[in-house]
């Protein structure tokens, strides 16, 4: 950098610096090296059309802030950067203009990596992924294989949101309060063909592996409730007039089964059709439809009003013979359990309400402690344990004796078992969509599947699992055959049109001659259905799957690819694994508590259980920062126009000075409001610092700072104290107090007369991670080589913060004068001699005869006189 340049001018030293950086690839991590590693890993952004938002660089700046820390403490850092490309809005907008999502998303990304690089973050950009490039999502396919090899991959009729208007199925997030976003048309539940996988096999691990974990609670606790493992049993309820058929619910209260006095079923439930009687078959069915418009969530929203038909049947509670009727009603969901439920409205809230509205008995079966009177009962309903009343041979008995005691009674009958239930569904894995990873599947008919079996060197054989997958395609039943590994990446063909189907399936069904192939059942290689030269028997008609993965597919591995994003023939090979591991840290935001943290977990366990990677958890220290509400304290958002942009502040104020105040702005985790104004603050501050160091007439370093000045034990004493806290703060991510400590630090050497070089030169390398521009520059006018990231952390020296001197109070009279500080080691003479002699104390002595002296050493000297 010219000295000339004697201003503080971010515009001129961040440019600069960054490209320094990037030109000797200052902060690119080492594939092999003897040091001690560290990884911190970013939540890798969606690159979204409006550009990046002032969230992402906070929790940016704070893995900065630690890497650029662990680099001056002598780590092998590896710090990276990628694309979470894949993603409706793309689809959307390809959707309305005809342009291929892969280009917009290119030009996002270009757009995304630039407002990056202008915050000068230190990634290592050699190390940059793209969930949409063929290279990445050949191994996100590869993973899938394997699962489908595993028995984890299935395919199943599930319910969609589906719009007939629009001959569209719709994502969560495009249906808006029961309607299309767009265009507001009625919307429906519809099963379509979905590949899901297997998550539930993992619901036992996935909730014990989050002990172990440094996590915020709230989050492990978000985690835990959405595993929701909850003990009870099965129970079987014979149904009158239906001797062969048996309902059976779940519950995790198998000790009220006394006070069961109506079943409710839910309306897909497969009996419906078979016990509804003849009386109520139109009411029935009418309820039904209804239920079928509503989401999961609609349904089971307490707050909402009960509904429910009777069906006309009546089952047999197996403990006592009473005839209950059963009911459908939509709070009970087919999803969880057996989607049967016995209710007991004196001990349920959701039964309770129901039973009053459609008035059907309630009787108290359990109560707190055993009652006096009656009129000691407490209010239904109530939903604690405590002793049962009118329970025949069972009253009497603590809740939790009679739930086990009931259950081995019925046990013994064959109408019972202990179950273990999650609340965890089967993880959806397949979309309607054009941009998203294809699920490398195709389909056969039953004879060739049967033929790949029977074909003893087919390579597909070894990838085939126990249980053929099995869906109605084409109208038929088909068998899945796995696009093998050496055939991958299977490549997201070209297409004119990104409109949907129309039936219901992607884009991707009506591009002919991608979907109808051939595939070999010796070498599983697929061609195009008309190539001639597939002519041997081995080659056998099939049709492609055409879902798509979703968007959590790609981030689920992302940060294992890190690791090794150029290996070709690995996700990511064993050495790489092994320099790295998992990361150190990872911090992103907490709205992803639940699906990609869970996802993701799902994934590394997998992996692990498989033999590929060498630890089941992926992230063992998780930390969320806080979001960032625009000014005037409401979440940043387009409509209310109150989003800041990065580029504006970098442009007004400088990266540097974006970096210190979205660290200086509270605790990380902090929600908290942005201050354009207050970031005025952070620039008077660098300002600070700058013109303490540098002479702005000539560009060099102030006279005042040499390697002759020695540096005053006051100011010297502050110096270590910040070394001290800022080192420890930047551990605990603590940044806002240290960079206070910093402001504390620079106003004392404001203050000195002069200083030693090396003490300008801690406190910049204290504050370069924070504020790494001017540090660089800073450092280079001090007279060092760049980088000061590489540069050795300072230390702190704790004799410097032991105080050689101290304060002494002069008093006349018991009437304080002055207070001077002193060296520790003064002897009672030389003070008694200069409280004597002091100027604010000889005119309060002047004409008086001094009787005492008092010295309390440390605290005071005073004179009694008169
Ligand atoms: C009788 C009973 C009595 C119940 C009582 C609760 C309290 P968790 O803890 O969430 O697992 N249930 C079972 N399957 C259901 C379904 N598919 N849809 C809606 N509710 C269902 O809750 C289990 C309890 O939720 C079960 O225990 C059942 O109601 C209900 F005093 O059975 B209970």
């Amino acid at each position: 950098m010219p000295t000339e340049c004697s201003d503080y001018l971010p515009a001129e030293i961040e440019p600069h610096w960054q490209n320094f950086w990037e030109r000797n690839q200052t902060f690119s991590a080492e594939n092999s090296s003897e040091k001690a590693k560290y990884y911190a890993l970013d939540m890798f952004p969606y690159p979204s059309g409006s550009g990046l938002h002032i969230g992402h660089p906070e929790g940016y700046t704070a893995t900065d802030i630690l890497c650029r820390f662990k680099w001056a403490n002598g780590f092998n850092v590896l710090h990276p950067m990628g694309w979470d490309a894949f993603g409706l809005p793309a689809e959307q907008y390809a959707i309305k203009t005809g342009t291929h999502p892969a280009l917009t998303t290119r030009q996002n990304v270009e757009n995304f990596r630039k407002q990056i690089k202008k915050i000068g973050f230190a990634y290592d950009w050699e190390r940059e992924i793209n969930t949409t490039s063929p290279d990445y999502y050949k191994w996100t396919q590869w993973i899938f294989l394997q699962m489908f090899k595993h028995g984890l991959a299935y395919v199943d009729e599930k319910p969609v949101w589906w719009c007939d208007t629009l001959k569209a199925v719709l994502a969560n997030e495009e249906v808006v309060d029961g309607k299309s976003e767009v265009g507001g048309h009625p919307v429906e539940r519809r099963n379509l063909r979905q590949v899901v996988l297997r998550i539930t096999a993992y619901a036992e691990k996935l909730l014990n592996g989050l002990e172990g974990l440094d996590w915020p609670d709230s989050t492990k606790r978000m985690q835990t409730a959405w595993i929701g493992r909850s003990e009870g049993a099965e129970i079987d309820f014979v149904i009158d007039q239906h001797p062969d058929e048996k309902l059976r619910i779940f519950t995790t209260r198998p000790d009220t089964l006394f006070g069961a006095t109506y079943m409710v079923i839910a309306p897909e439930h497969p009996l419906v059709e078979k016990l509804c009687t003849e009386d109520h078959k139109d009411a029935v069915k009418a309820y039904q439809d209804a239920a079928s418009k509503k989401s999961d969530l609609d349904r089971t929203d307490l707050a909402k009003e009960k509904s429910g038909e009777f069906t006309g049947a009546y089952a047999i509670n197996p403990v006592n013979g009473t005839r209950i009727p059963i009911w459908i009603a939509d709070y009970v969901l087919i999803s969880y359990g057996t989607g049967a439920i016995m209710a007991v409205p004196a001990h349920d809230e959701r039964d309770f309400e129901f039973a009053e509205q459609f008035s059907l008995p309630i009787t108290s079966v359990v109560e707190p402690k055993p009652q006096k009177s009656t009129a000691d009962s407490p209010r239904l309903p109530y939903s604690g344990k405590g002793i049962l009343i009118n329970s025949e041979n069972y009253t009497g008995l603590s809740s939790d004796d009679a739930k086990q005691k009931i259950v081995a009674d019925l046990a013994q009958k064959g109408s019972a078992e202990a179950t273990v239930n999650f609340k965890l569904r089967d993880w959806i894995f397949s979309r309607q969509r054009y941009w998203g990873e294809p699920i490398p599947m195709v389909w056969v008919s039953r004879p060739d599947f049967e033929r790949a079996l029977d074909t003893h060197d087919s390579d597909l054989k070894a990838y085939l699992p126990g249980e053929a997958v099995t869906s109605i395609v084409d109208g038929e039943l088909k068998y899945a055959l796995p696009v093998l590994p050496q055939h991958l990446p299977l490549n997201l063909p070209e297409t004119e049109s990104y409109q949907p189907s129309g039936t219901g399936e992607s884009p991707l069904a009506t591009i002919d001659s991608w979907l109808r192939v051939k595939i070999n059942l010796k070498t599983g290689a697929i061609c195009a259905a008309n190539d001639p030269s597939a002519n041997s028997p081995d080659w056998v008609s099939a049709v492609r799957e055409t879902n798509t993965m979703p968007q959590w597919a790609g981030s689920c591995w992302y940060h294992l690819r890190y690791m090794d994003p150029k290996n070709s023939d690995a996700m990511v090979g064993p050495k790489a694994e092994q320099i790295w591991q998992t990361p150190d840290i990872y911090i992103g935001g907490a709205e992803h508590a639940v699906l990609h943290l869970l996802y993701a977990r799902f994934w590394h366990h997998f992996l692990f259980d498989i033999g590929v990677l060498s630890q089941p958890e992926p992230y063992k220290r998780l930390f969320h920062q806080g979001i960032i509400l625009g000014e005037d304290g409401q979440k940043m958002s387009k409509s209310r126009g109150n989003v800041v942009n990065p580029d504006d502040i970098v442009r007004d104020f400088g990266a540097d000075a974006l970096r210190l105040y979205e660290m200086f702005l509270g605790p990380l985790e902090a929600m908290k409001p942005w201050s354009t104004q207050s970031i005025q603050g952070m620039v008077r501050f660098l300002k600070k610092v700058w013109t303490e160091i540098i002479d702005t007439e000539t560009g060099r370093v102030k006279a005042k700072i040499s390697d002759s000045a020695r540096t005053d034990p006051e100011t010297a004493k502050i110096l270590h104290q910040t070394i001290k806290t800022v080192t420890e703060d930047i551990e605990g991510l603590r940044f806002n107090t240290a960079i206070s400590q910093l402001m504390v630090c620079i106003n004392r050497f404001q203050k000195a007369e002069g200083y030693a070089t090396p003490d300008a030169e801690r406190f910049v390398q204290l504050l370069a991670p924070f504020a790494p521009h001017i540090c660089e520059e800073l450092w280079e006018r001090l007279g060092n080589q760049p980088s000061v990231s590489k540069a050795k952390w300072p230390e702190f020296d704790p004799s410097k913060l032991v105080e050689d001197s101290m304060k002494i109070v002069f008093q006349v009279n018991g009437k304080t004068r002055n207070v001077v500080s002193v060296s520790k080691e003064i002897t009672k003479d030389t003070i008694l001699d200069m409280a004597k002699k002091d100027p604010k104390i000889l005119p309060h002595l002047s004409g008086q005869t001094i009787r005492r002296e008092i010295y309390v050493p440390g605290k005071l000297v005073n004179f009694v006189a008169n």
